[in-house]
């Protein structure tokens, strides 16, 4: 009997996956072992996170968006007439509202790797602020991907706040902003949170709040292997363990193995050591200066720095 092949287009979530699986694959294949933290966002993480910014611990968050609110008229005289500005992994879009309520921007071009929550957010953005144009581009912006035609023409400003910045090692940062310049093109601006150097205890804290918020978000990324991937993590006998690293001007966040232990993740095998850990993330931190070094390297030039009285965290503005 004759075989029929059907044609088999790759779904998007499949592409998702195999991605997700092949990191994970790759990661805990290394030594030391390692998950990339993008990873964290899935629709638990991401709540997760938003508790994260909610406890008492977590300074970033409501800091910048003091800073935002404190300094909106600032940052809006830096926001070029008629401007399309695009924010780089846009999640709620809570902050840039606080710029769009201020700045003469007509066109908003929200990059999102979630397209289904991002669809959701544009559309009630767009019924919320009259007469702005919402043009959301669904993309991994870690990867290069491409401005809607429409927006070629005007001025361009980059929005890239909450320290994401800080997730990247510094040599992917310095590739980022290049890119983000490149893509931007020739005059555009961009407005950057990054988190400042401080108190080494202030930093750890805000990493390991009392609730145990952090430790859910670290641990949830076991979860999402385990359902996602087909893994067998025993969430129980792994534990969160976040360190400020002093040389480095970073927080590792790890995932600690409780025992010697043997973990399944698609039919694959893989050891553990007592105490050996999974790397989920570093948190780098920037005094003002090596940001300016960071960005004049990567083709920018610092026009402006806004932060908060006690300097715990920097809203920068860059020019090409
Ligand atoms: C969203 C990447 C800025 O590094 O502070 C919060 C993520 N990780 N608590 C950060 C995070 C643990 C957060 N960023």
């Amino acid at each position: 009997t004759a075989h029929v092949r059907l044609p088999r287009t790759i779904a998007p979530d499949d592409t998702a996956r195999h991605a997700f699986l092949v990191d994970v694959i790759d990661g805990l294949s290394a030594d030391p072992k390692r998950i990339p933290p993008k990873y964290f966002y899935d629709e638990r993480g991401s709540q997760l996170f938003e508790a994260i910014t909610r406890t008492p611990e977590y300074y970033p968050t409501r800091t910048e968006t003091g800073i935002l609110t404190a300094e909106a008229g600032a940052i809006a005289a830096f926001v070029p007439k008629d401007a399309a500005l695009v924010e780089f992994g846009a999640g709620s879009l809570t902050k840039v509202r606080l710029l769009l309520g201020a700045a003469p921007v007509k066109t908003f071009v929200p990059v999102d790797i979630s397209s289904a929550f991002l669809q959701d957010a544009a559309q009630r953005l767009s019924r919320e602020i009259p007469g702005l144009r919402v043009v959301p581009v669904p993309a991994d912006f870690t990867a290069p991907f491409a401005l809607p035609a429409e927006i070629a023409a005007l001025p361009k400003v980059g929005f890239f706040p909450g320290s994401t910045l800080g997730n990247f090692e510094p040599h992917e940062a310095a590739a980022f902003l290049r890119h983000a310049g490149a893509l931007l093109g020739p005059g555009a601006r961009m407005i950057i949170g990054v988190d400042l150097v401080k108190d080494p205890d202030v930093l750890t804290r805000a990493y390991n709040d009392a609730a145990g918020v952090t430790a859910e978000f670290n641990l949830n990324l076991l979860r999402r292997i385990n359902r996602e991937l087909g893994g067998n993590f025993d969430l129980g006998a792994f534990w969160h363990r976040a360190v400020y690293n002093r040389e480095q001007l970073r927080i590792e966040m790890h995932l600690a193995s409780r025992t010697r232990q043997r973990v399944r993740v698609d039919g694959r095998c893989f050891e553990f050591r007592r105490g050996e850990t999974i790397h989920t993330e570093s948190s780098y931190k920037y005094t003002a200066e090596l940001f300016r070094t960071l960005a004049t390297g990567a083709g920018w030039r610092l026009a402006e720095t806004w932060t908060d009285p006690e300097r715990w965290f920097a809203v920068h503005a860059l020019v090409r």
